[in-house]
């Protein structure tokens, strides 16, 4: 099974994906997810001129050894761009081998290791009365757990509030890469946010009571004192977990973050190896890993940071917010479903124009996710509907304080 073709498919239905599409000398398709919500661009150059041109005659089912041989040949190692590119690859790789040995891919990692896979999906409100329809609303669908994010008194624009962006009648979710030619500016002010977050999680619970799991995302913006005193606020609420609450390249700023609160902490969504998490784990530092098998270097790597974070009783958290393509949320199901050490899969529903481009087999049924048991990753791409929707530049937007100062988004 030799690759005789590969290519590097850019659309923007709802929002900007890149896929990579390899077929064999004996017909079969394997995709793989690319997507670096802003800096896509940036990844099809790379595996257009760097790594397209090295996979052309290679044995399709040499994944392993593809995967280090694009690693170690590339001599600059890690970073969020190579590693987005690599993942295309492996991911595409594992969907031709399980197509191939014609079972669904989760079986090749081991067979299930559970049934069904529990989901979140992002509720979040302007107010409270927004944010509980908000939260009913994801009841409504289904979902068994729910993050949670406000808007602040005296702040603009904040990550995460869907209203925002619906405000301008332009979207179904809260998709942060607004569609620009330049990053979109917001502001942020810490105390703020510290004083405003735990009144709201308190009203939370008054409102849906105590056993809802409830998950927040402080979006790296926290120094780790601020995020400890945050997380020891908090556990009046008994969060199910905090993520990024404090930019963790530091990865002893969770440390400190760990003396001083027994809320559960997820980390890792922009990290793209197992040296970003070595710390975090080998200490205990973290409850959740939270990496895209897109953004960290695809199946293969990522089962490796699974087996490593399960030696601690550290579980996954699986970063799937709109910007993860249903070829890269599929690869993560396959993951989730087959390590021991599942924690939650994020599941945010993509647009029904995106879904007319990639035909999907998993199914998201009463708060539980399954990748199905079609032949691979169960996700076929529609290259002519694809086509009808090209790159649009887009960025996420960034941060600045009171006076002027960038921050962290
Ligand atoms: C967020 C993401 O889902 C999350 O946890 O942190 O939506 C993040 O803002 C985007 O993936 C950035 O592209
Ligand atoms: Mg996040």
């Amino acid at each position: 099974m030799r690759i005789d073709r590969a290519e590097v498919i850019v659309t923007s239905p709802d929002r900007n994906f890149v896929t990579l599409r390899l077929t064999t000398d004996d017909g079969l398709v394997g995709l793989g997810d690319a997507t670096l919500n802003g800096r896509e661009l940036a990844v099809v150059a790379y595996l257009q001129e760097h790594v397209v041109p090295l996979l052309m005659g290679k044995d399709a089912h040499r994944i392993e050894d593809t995967w280090q041989f694009l690693y170690r040949s590339a001599y600059w190692r890690r970073g969020p761009v190579t590693m987005a590119a690599i993942a295309a690859v492996d991911v595409a790789l594992w969907d031709l081998k399980a197509k191939a040995a014609g079972m669904p891919l989760y079986q090749l990692l081991g067979g299930a290791s559970r049934d069904r896979l529990l989901a979140y999906g992002h509720a979040s409100g302007r107010d409270l009365p927004e944010l509980f329809d908000s939260i009913r609303k994801h009841q409504g669908l289904g979902y068994r757990a729910i993050r949670i994010q406000t808007s602040v008194p005296g702040l603009n624009a904040i990550y995460g509030v869907a209203a925002q962006a619906q405000s301008s009648g332009k979207r179904y979710d809260y998709e942060p890469a607004q569609r620009a030619d330049l990053p979109k500016e917001e502001d942020w002010d810490t105390r703020a946010y510290l004083g405003h977050l735990p009144s709201v999680l308190e009203a939370v619970r008054a409102e849906f009571g105590p056993d809802l799991p409830l998950l927040h995302d402080c979006h790296h913006r926290l120094t780790p004192i601020q995020a400890a005193k945050l997380g020891k606020s908090l556990e009046p609420f008994d969060l199910f977990w905090l993520e990024d609450c404090t930019p963790a390249e530091n990865q002893d700023g969770l440390r400190l973050v760990r003396q001083h609160t027994t809320t559960p902490l997820a980390i890792g969504e922009v990290f793209n190896t197992v040296w970003d998490y070595q710390t975090l784990i080998k200490d205990q530092l973290i409850d959740y890993v939270r990496s895209a098998v897109t953004h960290a270097g695809g199946i293969s790597p990522m089962r490796k940071i699974m087996d490593y974070a399960a030696q601690y009783q550290i579980k996954s958290g699986i970063h799937g917010p709109t910007d993860i393509s249903p070829v890269g949320m599929a690869a993560a199901l396959h993951l989730d479903l087959a390590i021991h050490n599942f924690g939650i899969q994020e599941f945010m529903p993509h647009g029904d124009l995106t879904n007319a481009v990639f035909e999907q087999s998993f199914t998201f049924t009463r708060g539980y996710l399954h990748p199905g048991e079609r032949p691979g990753l169960g996700v076929d791409l529609e290259v002519d509907e694809a086509g009808k929707y090209p790159y649009q530049t887009a960025y996420l937007p960034f941060n600045r304080l009171q006076d002027g100062t960038v921050h962290d988004w």
